[in-house]
């Protein structure tokens, strides 16, 4: 064999040779358990970055750890393939987005594969192919039918630069979340949602049934859902005004509240920029333009800061009025710029006395203040000399008859009369909203309806399903979609009437893709339907899942819902699709900043000085690997440096899974060194090791052996017992230290040329075979090349994991002292781990005791664990 470790003569060997034997196909078989291993694919930007390659390489790991332990491994990989960047490139490279993807597909599939990991690549797929987004398109048109999928006109949230609406979920803290830098404005458009709303019950419900979730993303995501419990109350207007939605009329205003016990302090009503009352109200009233003025400029204003607590309270009267239900007291209505549109109702019944937001707003423009809950042991609140709402609990008072009344007690019993006067009652509210999936742009999936003059919005008829993105198109370089100005596919005839018919020329949020492609993935060329029934039973849930904690409300909720909906459209048994659940950690990295020239690369600083200007550069805190920080590292640059092997060994064993990582080239050398030293070893001893035919000889007698025999023996099978737990556990940098561990103690083990010879080389190669065995996972090209020069012909990827032996594991030693009656008698060496029954047998045992026990009886034994046995006599 090689004397010199060379990854690059073995590893293109090894991928050749699993893909001609096609080891990692696989097939359902109920008579074997599954395993369904997934980590998050990629969007095909162009180049796999350190982040995917540390997130599969964890992902490998594991299944091909399970496929040792005797699982039926699914490990499938794709791509989401649709998406702004490939039409970005379109337009600016004017190149077609299908051209740039496929391009791009190609080239990171040959990165994957030169990373050696186990994929089923005849289930790739990317959701750009027609043949998959085809049954997107059938599953909207069935969520159509249901009412799980509307049409809605809606304040809407929109990126300049995506030049696209975009979902609440894809919005943060105001800004774009592929564009840090641009703010969201807000838009009135009729928009495509699903009714993920429908189920915000039901997804908090079974967030229980998740254990195997971070708790953080589970709080993300009850966050973001964001249930309250509290009260509808319908407040009169003092006349009824005409309704331009229906024609008819309104006479009333419901609240969202979660203090109803403040009822009878509630003195004005306050109304979102966005609520249609505002126009209605103040219509022909002297309030109108100064509404219409104040309405314009709050809606343009950003949501977040909207409701920050320090932003400064305004508003504007509309010149109208309503009645409070409980006291009759005359409400006037404002309109107010911290009041929000897409909570509740988008209008607040104003308590002062009670909600700091009311107090502000209502000592600015000199509006009453009743104080309606007392807190205990205090002065009686008395809003002449409040400074302050109290938001606290307390007993009732300027409250009727309910006076004295605690306001716990209280919200119940006002939600019930306003129930039976048919004013409200009580109701639970979410902050989640409905799921808006239009989009303007291009490279995505058709939504499947067309636009009928006769008969309004139709559904495309099922068999004439994909609407295919058709592939003639000119890209405009303001960015608009070409969708709309192409007739010759706009212009179709009616499903219904075969009259003619526009067709919606939005796409679909991407996340739909990503919200299933986990179950395509069962069947995932199957033409009859989404999946075939039998396969997806058999493979999913999926197992455990691996990514990135940055779609913690965005494609895990999304991927919840869309179960969900799939097991109510009949296709899935299973509520949840994910079993288990990681969030691996981030790469990080320095960055060098000149203050004139911008980050730059650090191959471009030379002592630490800028090349443009000479100036110092900063260097900058360890942050995520970002192209616009310049402080990536290409994994394809290291893997021809130092091996697949190498790379995927340094991401596994710098931290664990879901900790962050310093990038350290350093430490990237470090593990090359080690596998380096492995392949000499194995070099020097792999003649000899071959020879003997002792190896399969090797057990338990080992443990009476020569000293360093049973040393090394034993230190086999503790590293198997600690391997194994590592890994189950998921704590491969551990599993790694004592793989070094064992090599180490392989090292220092000399066969030696004299006596027992051959059986020292047996031993000796029934530990380097097990070495290797579990080195398997974690290096694979590595394991299979040695264990090739060992002689055997098969593959090392379906080899059985070993076992150990619990009787040869080496047990640590203490001393135990053996009283009786208080006096120390004898010592005695004891297994650590013994419990208080085997050291008191221990102690009974001992010679020393039992002639002073001289036959009798004891009359009590007290055994202190990991310390002493005392025999009272
Ligand atoms: C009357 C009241 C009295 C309120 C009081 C609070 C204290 P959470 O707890 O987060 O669910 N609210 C309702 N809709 C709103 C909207 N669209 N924009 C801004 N604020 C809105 O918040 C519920 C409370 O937030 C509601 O209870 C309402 O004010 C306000 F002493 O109603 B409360
Ligand atoms: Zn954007
Ligand atoms: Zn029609």
């Amino acid at each position: 064999m090689e004397s010199k470790y060379i990854p690059g003569s073995i590893e293109p060997k090894w991928q050749r040779y699993w893909a001609d034997e096609r080891v990692f196909e696989v097939e359902a078989d109920l008579k074997r358990p599954k395993y369904y291993l997934l980590e998050m694919f990629p969007y095909p930007s162009g180049r796999c970055h350190m982040g995917h390659v540390r997130n599969y390489s964890i992902g490998d790991v594991v299944s091909r750890y399970k496929v040792m332990r005797g699982f039926n491994v699914l490990h499938p990989m794709g791509w989401d393939a649709f998406g702004l960047p490939a039409e970005n490139a379109a337009i600016e490279n004017r190149v077609h987005p299908n051209t740039w993807s496929r391009r791009n597909i190609e080239f990171m599939r040959g990165q994957l594969k030169r990373l050696g990991y186990s994929y089923d690549w005849r289930r790739e797929f990317a959701t750009c192919d027609p043949e998959y987004y085809r049954w997107e398109q059938k599953i909207f048109i069935e969520m159509f039918e249901r009412g799980l999928v509307e049409k809605q006109k809606a304040w809407v949230n929109w990126c300049d630069k995506c030049n696209t609406v975009l979902a609440n979920e894809q919005v943060e803290d105001g800004f774009c979340w592929r564009h840090g830098d641009t703010r969201v404005r807000q838009k009135q458009l009729s928009q495509w949602f699903f009714k993920i709303t429908k189920y915000a019950e039901e997804l908090l419900e079974f967030m229980e049934k998740l254990p195997g979730w971070p708790e953080k993303v589970l709080t993300m995501q009850k966050n973001w859902i964001g249930k309250s419990v509290g009260a509808m109350i319908h407040f009169k207007l003092e006349r009824p005004y005409p309704d331009p939605e229906t024609g008819g009329t309104i006479d009333r205003i419901v609240v969202y509240t979660t203090r109803p016990d403040t009822l009878f302090g509630a003195t004005f009503m306050s109304l979102a920029a966005e609520h249609y009352l505002c126009e209605v109200l103040s219509r022909g009233t002297e309030q109108e333009a100064a509404v219409r003025e104040f309405c314009e400029r709050v809606r343009s204003e950003d949501k977040i800061k909207r409701s920050a607590e320090d932003y400064v309270k305004e508003g504007v009267f509309t010149g109208a009025y309503c009645l409070n239900p409980v006291t009759g007291r005359r409400m006037p209505i404002y309109v107010a710029n911290f009041v929000l549109m897409d909570y509740g109702t988008g209008a607040v019944m104003a308590v002062p006395a009670h909600d700091q937001r009311d107090f502000e707003f209502a000592k600015k423009y000199q509006l009453t203040i009743i104080p309606v809950v007392q807190p205990a042991d205090e002065a009686a609140l008395d809003a002449a000399t409040m400074t302050e709402a109290y938001e606290g609990p307390g007993t009732m008072i300027n409250s009727d008859e309910y006076g004295g009344m605690g306001n716990e007690e209280f919200k119940k019993a006002i939600a019930a009369r306003l129930e039976k006067e048919m004013m409200g009652g009580a109701t639970v509210n979410y902050r989640i909203r409905d799921w808006l999936i239009s989009r303007q742009r291009y490279w995505g999936a058709p939504i499947p309806i067309v636009y009928c003059e006769k008969c309004g919005t139709v559904p495309v008829r099922v068999t004439d399903l994909p609407v295919a993105l058709p592939a003639e198109v000119e890209f405009d370089v303001t960015g608009g979609s070409p969708l709309p100005k192409l007739d010759w596919w706009m212009n179709t005839s009616c499903p219904q009437c075969g009259g003619p018919a526009r067709r919606e020329p939005d796409t679909m949020d991407t996340f739909v893709e990503s919200s299933w492609y986990y179950e395509r993935y069962a069947s995932p060329h199957c033409d009859t339907a989404p999946f075939e029934q039998d396969e997806v039973e058999y493979w999913l849930p999926v197992d455990q899942y691996i990514g990135g904690i940055e779609h913690a409300v965005l494609h895990l909720l999304y991927s919840r819902f869309y179960t969900k909906v799939l097991r109510d459209l009949g296709y899935v048994k299973f509520d949840e699709p994910f079993t288990r659940l990681l969030t691996q950690g981030m790469v990080l990295k320095e960055s060098y900043k000149c203050a004139e020239h911008g980050y730059l690369f650090p191959s471009e600083v030379k002592d630490l000085k800028c090349p443009s200007c000479g100036k110092a550069v900063e260097v900058g805190r360890k942050e995520k690997m970002s192209k616009s920080k310049r402080n990536t590292v290409d994994p394809e640059e290291m893997v021809n440096k130092y091996g697949a092997d190498t790379m995927r060994l340094y991401l596994l064993f710098e931290a664990p899974p879901d900790k962050e990582i310093d990038w350290s080239e350093e430490r990237i050398q470090g593990m090359h060194r080690f596998l380096s030293r492995a392949w000499s070893f194995a070099a020097r001893q792999i003649e000899g090791m071959k020879e003997s035919r002792w190896d399969d000889r090797v057990g338990a007698d080992f443990m009476n052996g020569p000293a360093d025999e049973k040393a090394l023996y034993q230190k086999t099978h503790q590293a198997i017992k600690d391997v194994t737990d590592r890994i189950e556990r998921w704590m491969f940098n551990t599993a790694i230290a004592s793989l070094m561990e064992l090599f180490n103690a392989m090292v220092s083990f000399e066969p030696g040329e004299g006596g027992g010879r051959e059986r020292r080389r047996g031993l000796l190669r029934w530990s380097f075979e097990r070495f290797l065995t579990m080195l398997n996972p974690f290096c694979p090209h590595f394991a299979e090349e040695l264990w090739g020069e060992l002689g055997y012909p098969a593959s090392t990827f379906k080899l059985p994991w070993p076992d150990f032996d619990p009787a040869a594991l080496k047990q640590e030693i203490f001393e135990l002292v053996l009283q009786v009656n208080g006096k120390l008698r004898a010592k005695v060496e004891a297994p650590v781990d013994a419990g208080e029954d085997e050291l008191k047998r221990i102690a009974l045992g001992h010679e020393r005791i039992q002639a002073l026990l001289d036959g009798k009886k004891p009359r009590k034994v007290v055994a202190v664990v990991n310390k002493l046995v005392n025999v009272v006599i």
